[in-house]
């Protein structure tokens, strides 16, 4: 299976890599739904800690929940398969993932559907953006611009994607020949959705996960397996 999936893969000229958080697990970063290896909605309430309702509730709780996997995040090294993605200068790397993995490891292309841990923005709207030093203490802060709080700049549930990014990813879904869907459970929209573009128009959909997912019927391979082991093989 393996070996025909690395053919088609070698015969592409245009690949495209759609990513969930089971690509960084190995680094130490928790999943989100693996109840069985402790995935983070199984210990805390996303409706608590990821919407914008939540912030509103309890904004204190949410900053310190983010405070610590920034710590976590910024103490992980990208594993082989952020560095085999990256290798390939060629792949456009659309992910789900809010760490900083993929650039670290060095990735040309990445399209980051649901924003970035490693910023912070006005919960307003109002526009202001900034990079935020991954070891600050979690504080909650004012925006400097509109006297709104701040918030991490990820896509909370309920909330838009960035418009720019999921342009830029559904025009790479439904323009590629492989896509490479490594690590998500495919469970959350609009996100998930990509992968059934790409199938409709004609792409291979190899699928790279260590447990069946929402997207296995999609599959033309499905490869059941550790991403950094798996990902390497496909790749070199
Ligand atoms: C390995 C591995 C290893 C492990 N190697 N593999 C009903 C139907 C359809 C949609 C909806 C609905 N009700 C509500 C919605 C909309 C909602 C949604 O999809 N909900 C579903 C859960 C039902 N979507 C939204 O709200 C989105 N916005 C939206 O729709 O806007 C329009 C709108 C506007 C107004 C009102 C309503 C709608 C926004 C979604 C934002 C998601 N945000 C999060 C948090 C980001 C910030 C943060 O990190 O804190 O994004 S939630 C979380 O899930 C995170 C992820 O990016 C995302 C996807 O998860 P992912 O990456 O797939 O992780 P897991 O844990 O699910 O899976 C890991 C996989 O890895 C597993 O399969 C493992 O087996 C595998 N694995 N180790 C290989 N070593
Ligand atoms: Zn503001």
């Amino acid at each position: 299976m393996i070996e025909q999936a690395k053919t088609i893969i070698q015969a592409a000229t245009r690949i495209v890599s759609f990513s969930g958080a089971g690509l960084s697990a190995e680094s130490g970063i928790s999943t989100f739904r693996d109840a069985q290896t402790g995935g983070m909605w199984a210990k805390h309430d996303p409706m608590r800690l990821a919407s914008p309702q939540g912030f509103e509730e309890d904004p204190k709780l949410v900053i310190q929940w983010y405070g610590q996997r920034r710590k976590d995040i910024a103490a992980a090294v990208p594993n082989q398969a952020h560095c085999a993605l990256a290798a390939r200068s060629d792949i456009i790397n659309v992910t789900q993932n809010v760490d900083d993995l993929l650039h670290r490891a060095g990735a040309a292309q990445i399209i980051e559907l649901h924003g970035t841990i490693a910023r912070d923005r006005c919960h307003s709207s109002c526009g202001f953006n900034e990079a935020v030093p991954m070891n600050d203490p979690p504080v909650l802060r004012d925006c400097p611009n509109c006297g709104s709080q701040l918030r991490p700049a990820v896509v909370w549930f309920g909330e838009s994607l960035p418009t720019d990014a999921w342009d830029k990813a559904e025009r790479a879904c439904s323009d590629c020949d492989v896509l490479l869907v490594i690590g998500t459970s495919a469970a959350v929209y609009p996100a998930a959705g990509l992968i059934a573009l790409a199938k409709s128009a004609g792409a291979k959909i190899i699928i790279v996960n260590t447990q069946t997912s929402d997207a296995s019927h999609l599959a033309d391979f499905e490869l059941l397996g550790k991403a950094s082991e798996v990902v390497p093989q496909l790749l070199h």
